[in-house]
């Protein structure tokens, strides 16, 4: 397929996103670069955004030599975004989760201030065995001292992920490359149509809410734990909401109207509030 990517020559941050259905960015949902865009926003820092055509997110990466993290289940590479090249110092760093670490290190007291503070109760554990939509996660990464949050974070995307259903159907790409990109998906999870990936009428879209209402329980109760919320740390913002934010983020653009409305009213609305709150502080989509 012809690649429409340049390598580029910026010299400052620069945030490789995936692109979705034009006009840019009113339909963009992918939740791990969308945590990347709320931790540059977070530290308030200066970057552009480079967006990649589904399709071409393998070479975009190779050409940046970054390596896959994810792996599809026949073990070979999953390119993956978000990637974010840092022209001041050279570093490309291609997780969202290495990217929060990165930013950190190098701004430690910028914007909100620290990613990674202490004493936050991200004891949450997501106790079922299997992965939706069709590839497996990225291995947990334990790198100290932010082994709580890595932990976390791999427990949040797997109770999203499994029901990353309810969202595909909202996904909205480029008209001439949908087809591609449906078949691109039905493929990987070993299925013959795109249709027959997602297909779900409204009683098994209602079940499939209400599984996920139920193993985002405890989730909720620990957003519900400080009362002057809407963050974790009540009024200070770690990087533990934005985890949970990036989902939020790819729920709020996917899923129908009433489903969100729904979704963000659940447990005295802490997710709604907590979706609120990080899109009027650091959702700002930086072209
Ligand atoms: N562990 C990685 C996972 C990144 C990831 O899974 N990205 C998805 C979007 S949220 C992707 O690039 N998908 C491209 C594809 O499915 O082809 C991270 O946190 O950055």
């Amino acid at each position: 397929m012809e690649s429409d990517f340049t390598p580029t020559n910026d010299t400052g941050l620069v945030l490789y996103d995936i692109a979705p259905a034009p006009p840019y960015p009113k339909h963009n949902a992918a939740p791990n670069p969308w945590k990347a865009r709320y931790t540059l926003n977070f530290k308030g820092l200066p970057y552009t955004t480079h967006w990649v055509q589904m399709g071409e997110i393998s070479a975009v990466r190779q050409a940046l030599g970054v390596p896959a993290c994810r792996k599809f289940f026949d073990g070979t590479e999953y390119y993956t975004l978000p990637v974010v090249t840092d022209g001041s110092t050279g570093a490309k760093v291609g997780d969202s989760f290495d990217i929060a670490v990165y930013l950190q290190k190098q701004h430690p007291e910028a914007g909100a201030g620290n990613l990674f503070p202490g004493g936050v109760d991200l004891n949450y554990e997501c106790s079922a065995g299997m992965v939706g939509f069709g590839v497996p996660l990225s291995e947990e990464n334990s790198r100290e001292p932010t082994a709580v949050y890595a932990r976390f974070n791999t427990n949040v995307d797997m109770v999203f992920s499994i029901h990353a259903q309810l969202m595909a159907e909202g996904m909205k790409w480029a008209p001439e490359r949908e087809a591609a990109i449906k078949a691109e998906f039905a493929r990987r999870a070993g299925k013959a149509t795109w249709e027959e990936l997602v297909g779900l009428d409204a009683a098994g879209r209602e079940k499939l809410r209400a599984s996920l209402k139920e193993m985002v329980k405890d989730l909720a109760a620990l957003f519900q734990k400080e009362t002057s919320g809407p963050f974790l740390l009540g009024t200070q913002p770690c990087y533990g909401d934005i985890i949970v934010g990036g989902w939020l983020r790819m729920m709020s653009r996917t899923l129908p109207g009433e489903e969100w409305e729904e979704i963000q009213g659940w447990y005295d609305g802490v997710f709604g509030k907590l979706h609120a709150a990080l899109d009027e502080r650091f959702g700002e989509v930086k072209e």
